[in-house]
Formats: structure tokens, sequence, C-alpha cells
């Protein structure tokens, strides 16, 4: 009998949403009832390439928009082979950002369309399950100043919010709508759910291509 693949599992969001401390407490549970699992993040800032793009966040380098989105991209399509093996292995990967970040970020800059954004990560592994953080505006100043990386203003966050808004209107993709406003502990009840359920179906069918018929 072949082994059962792992489940590839994405956590989108606003920053401040708290992904990475929900990527972190899923892998745990994972691990905690017998079902391997690991975490990435992208950008993976150990790379090559991650090293560009994390210059360019904390705004010690300079890159040119696209430039930029295309790095973004390639330090996904870098990683590829090792997550394929992963997922084959049955090692369900549990993934803090992924292309809907690159393209709501990107599409959130003048003069880009969401469509010319996406077109880069057409054909990566397709999530079984994105969950999105949702956070308001108002719940997410509460919790507290923005760092000092790019990207990270009010107003840039509002309009990267509405762009996440309009790829989740994307039905080939399995979105779940986390309420992130609740308690960390509830939080991680839902996702962990949502978690275990995509990884008993996932286990039984092929993994997809990411925004493959568009
Ligand atoms: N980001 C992240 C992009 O602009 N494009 C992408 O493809 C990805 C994956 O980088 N503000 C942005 C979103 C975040 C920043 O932050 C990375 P962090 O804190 O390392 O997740
Ligand atoms: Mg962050």
């Amino acid at each position: 009998m072949a082994s059962k693949r792992g489940a590839l599992i994405v956590l989108e969001g606003v920053d401040r949403a708290g992904k990475t401390t929900q990527c972190k407490k899923l892998v745990q549970a994972l691990q905690q009832v017998g079902r391997p699992a690991e975490m990435m993040r992208f950008p993976d800032r150990t790379t090559t390439i991650g090293q560009l793009i994390s210059a360019y966040l904390e705004k010690k380098s300079d890159l040119e928009d696209h430039t930029v989105h295309l790095l973004f991209s390639a330090n996904r399509w870098e990683l590829v082979p090792s997550m394929k093996k992963k997922l084959e292995q049955g090692i369900t990967l549990v993934v803090d950002r992924y292309a809907f970040s690159g393209a709501a970020f990107t599409s959130a800059k003048p003069g880009f369309c969401i469509d010319w954004c996406k077109k880069p990560d057409v054909g990566l592994p397709k999530p079984d399950l994105v969950m999105f953080l949702q956070l308001s505006p108002v719940e997410a100043t509460l919790r507290g100043q923005f760092g000092n990386e790019r990207y990270e203003t009010s107003d840039f966050q509002k309009s990267v919010q509405q762009k996440f808004e309009q790829l989740m209107k994307d039905p080939s993709v399995n979105w779940k709508v986390i309420d992130a406003s609740q308690s960390i502990e509830d939080v991680h009840d839902n996702i962990r759910t949502h978690t275990l359920n995509t990884i008993n179906t996932a286990e039984n069918t092929p993994l997809g291509e990411l925004w493959k018929s568009e």
C-alpha cells in the first residue's frame, strides 16, 4: 500500500493577525496526535533569494516593484522540490503565508493588477486548505504598534485586506475564514478542527496545482 501524503495547510492574514503563533501551535497539536507535521514560512529569509527579500523588507535595499514580486515568487518555487518530497513522505506542511500574500501585497501597490500578480505563482503546489485569519483594522490597532518593515502602515494594510477579500472570492481555493479576534486557544481549536478534517480528505486526493485553470 502506498503511504498517504501529507496535507498542505496555509495560514494567511494581515500583519498581527496571529499567523505565526497559530502555525506553531498547530504543528505541536498535530505532532501530539501522531501526525507528522512541519512548519514553513514565506518569505523564507534563509536562502540567497530570501536574503535579498529580507534586506528589501528591512529597507536596507531598494528593489523595483516587479522585481521584488518575482523574487517572492522565486523564493516559493525554490522550495517546491523539498515541499513535494515532504508531502510525499506523509508530512503535513503548515505554511505561514504563501502566494496569496504575494498577490495581495503587490497588487496593493499602485499600477499592479491582481491577475498579473498571480501569474508567476500559477502551478505551485495547491494548498489543501487556506485559513484566513480575519482581524478588523481597529482590532489590529489595539494589538499595538506596527514594526518598522516595509508595508507595515495601517493604510497599506487596509488595501492589502481588500485584495485578500478579492482573492477569497475564488472558489477554486479551499478558503476558510477564521475570526482572529477570539482568544489564542479558541482560534487554535478552530484551526485544528479544520486541519484534521482536511488531512483526512487530502490523503485520498492528489496534490493540485494552484490557479492552474485560470
Ligand atoms: N510579503 C510576503 C509579500 O509582500 N509578498 C509575499 O509573497 C510574501 C510571502 O512580506 N509584510 C510581505 C508580507 C509581510 C512581509 O513578513 C513578510 P513576515 O513578518 O516575515 O511574515
Ligand atoms: Mg510578521
